[in-house]
């Protein structure tokens, strides 16, 4: 009698126990989305002009102004179409490095993205 309710507790233990593995594990896959990182546009200006991310992660900017604007890689790598209001753009780094940009529509307003292991 006695060992009989014991052997019911040890499987309802490791029963608990696996349910803890299987939702740590699920937990774990779940919790491993793409990284993602965002810079708004806001009075002529990228916020933040210099933002710092892992590699793979998605960054967008979205447009605040009530002005046009453009995310364009000084090197190339990524050009956006006009933003307008709410606008907005996304480009994934993958690789390290130091990634300036700016609007071609007023050169002035210039921002950086380092990507950094
Ligand atoms: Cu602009």
């Amino acid at each position: 009698m006695t060992r009989g309710f014991k052997m019911l507790t040890f499987q309802a233990a490791s029963l608990a126990a696996g349910a803890v593995l299987m939702s740590t594990i699920s937990a774990m896959t779940k919790a491993a989305p793409a990284p993602a990182a965002a810079v708004s546009i806001d009075n002529f200006t990228f916020k933040a002009p210099v933002l710092t991310v892992k590699p793979g992660t998605m960054v967008t900017w979205t447009n605040g102004d009530d002005i046009p604007h453009t995310v364009v890689a000084k090197d190339g790598a990524f050009k956006s179409k006009v933003l307008d209001t709410g606008d907005r753009f996304s480009f994934t780094f993958a690789k390290p490095g130091q990634f300036g940009y700016f609007c071609s529509l007023h050169p002035h307003m210039t921002g950086t993205i380092i990507v950094k292991a």
